[in-house]
């Protein structure tokens, strides 16, 4: 079973997710879908009720777009446990639904930020960009996607932690999350991409302060998720469209998900505020990812009873 009481190395989640695909192959499908700069393998997990149907809606769900957001992929892992080995219970969300989860789309990122004190703050990804002879590391992925690139929010600056990029998509990582989000665009009814931290539920756009033409739906989602959460535990989240609620920042994969097709597009900021902010303590992990998946499932249901 997943342990909830140590953030895994890229090796361990894929072994993870492999290991699921092992133990339930009439439900649980792993597959390839990218490398990442330093060639770590990028790998879906996809979700089903095994009654072998094709072409259900889908919910998208990523993690660990950030290196330093520890918490994302714990969070996404948990939820791929809770949908797997918890079927029974949450067979209302795979009726008519399969959930296709990338947990960790940062890879590269992720394990520079487990070498040790000095990189744990790490952001980015990790192909080097070489600007007046000095050399910096990596592209802001949540600023790399090809929708209002590098407009507001994001920097032309490699050495900044929101390098946009020398071009949109300039990062195999994105270019991943860019062709699954088109292979599922027609039957995608939510992307939910998990990042931290903040406690926010956030939707489109986050490029302009415009609201999209759907926005009253996003809005209910979202307060759904909110109230779940807040019910449950006491923990309050913010929810707005994410120019309105925290800033404007062009280039995000929730601004591309949406535009690609899918219904609704959730960016959800974890717990951590204050002292513990990028790294909870292993002992408040399980605390957190019981939380987020309190959120994720009421927002699931929210989407199911709409679209
Ligand atoms: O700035 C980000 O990429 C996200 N916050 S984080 O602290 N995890 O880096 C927020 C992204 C919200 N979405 C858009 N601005 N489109
Ligand atoms: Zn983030």
């Amino acid at each position: 079973r997943l342990s909830t009481e140590r953030y895994y190395t890229h090796e361990e989640i894929i072994n993870y997710i492999d290991d699921l695909a092992q133990r339930f192959p009439s439900r649980v499908f792993v597959k390839t879908v990218g490398w990442s700069y330093e060639k770590r393998v990028l790998k879906t997990i996809t979700i089903t009720n095994g009654d072998g149907k094709a072409n259900k809606k889908v919910i998208f769900m990523d993690g660990g777009f950030h290196a330093r957001e520890w918490i994302s992929p714990a969070a996404v892992l948990y939820v791929i446990d809770q949908l797997v080995e918890q079927f029974e219970e949450n067979a209302h969300l795979l009726k008519d639904y399969d959930w296709v989860i990338l947990p960790l789309v940062n890879a590269d990122g992720y394990e520079h930020s487990q070498t040790g004190t000095l990189a744990r703050m790490w952001r980015k990804t990790r192909q080097p960009y070489t600007y007046g002879g000095q050399t910096c590391y990596g592209a802001d992925p949540n600023r790399n996607f090809d929708f209002h690139w590098n407009e507001e929010g994001a920097s032309s600056n490699p050495c900044a932690d929101t390098y946009a990029g020398p071009t949109a998509f300039s990062e195999p990582e994105t270019i991943t999350v860019r062709d699954l989000m088109h292979s599922l665009a027609d039957r995608g009814i939510m992307y939910l991409t998990i990042h931290s931290y903040g406690n926010y539920l956030l939707y489109p756009w986050g490029w302009t302060s415009d609201l999209p033409e759907n926005w009253e739906d996003l809005d209910a989602v979202a307060r759904t998720g909110a109230e779940a959460i807040q019910n449950a535990t006491g923990t309050e989240y913010t929810y707005g469209s994410s120019t309105n609620v925290l800033y404007i920042a062009a280039g995000a994969s929730d601004d591309y998900g949406y535009y690609a097709g899918f219904n609704v597009s959730i960016t959800m900021e974890l717990t951590g505020a204050g002292s513990i902010g990028f790294n909870p303590p292993v002992t408040r992990i399980d605390e957190f990812v019981t939380e987020t998946w309190i959120g994720i499932r009421a927002m699931a249901e929210k989407v199911i009873e709409m679209y």
